[in-house]
């Protein structure tokens, strides 16, 4: 069974562009429920950690240094079927590729500055969340 959980978190260059708001907006009117949420500026290893999957990719060095140019809002977000839904609205990877009303697709500006991050499964929103939030925060 799918889990009710995901992690997301609004990447710097939206944030630096005023779009933290807007975006909260959709993603509450979709009916996500905010469960944590974070403003946080990641350090480069602290970057690199958190993308640890995407090591030795030609995208590497230019995700991270984006990553940790500015501030982000990390968030748990709950809802039936967090993972799978979350992916749907956000639209994918590359906002020109993304379907018409997608977070990516209203706010992305590239395949880097691509708006927002989202977990891909159950395992990686429970390792991603717990990157961001003790325990403490999520009772
Ligand atoms: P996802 O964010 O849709 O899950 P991933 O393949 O996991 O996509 O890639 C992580 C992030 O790395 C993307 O959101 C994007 O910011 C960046 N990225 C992925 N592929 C490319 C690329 O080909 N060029 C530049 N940046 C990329
Ligand atoms: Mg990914």
């Amino acid at each position: 069974m799918a889990g009710n959980r995901t992690f997301t978190m609004i990447k710097p260059s939206a944030v630096r562009d005023q779009l933290a708001g807007p975006i909260i907006t959709r993603i509450e009117e979709a009916g996500f429920r905010i469960m944590a949420m974070k403003l946080t500026h990641l350090t480069n290893i602290q970057a690199s950690i958190f993308y640890q999957e995407h090591q030795g990719k030609p995208f590497f060095d230019g995700l991270i240094g984006f990553m940790s140019s500015g501030h982000v809002v990390a968030m748990i977000l709950e809802k039936d079927d967090a993972v799978l839904d979350f992916r749907k609205l956000i639209g994918a990877t590359d906002p020109n590729a993304a379907a018409p009303g997608t977070i990516r697709k209203l706010y992305g500006k590239s395949v880097q500055e691509n708006a927002i991050h989202a977990s891909d499964s159950d395992e990686n929103a429970l390792r991603e969340e717990r990157f961001f939030f003790s325990l403490m925060e999520q009772y």
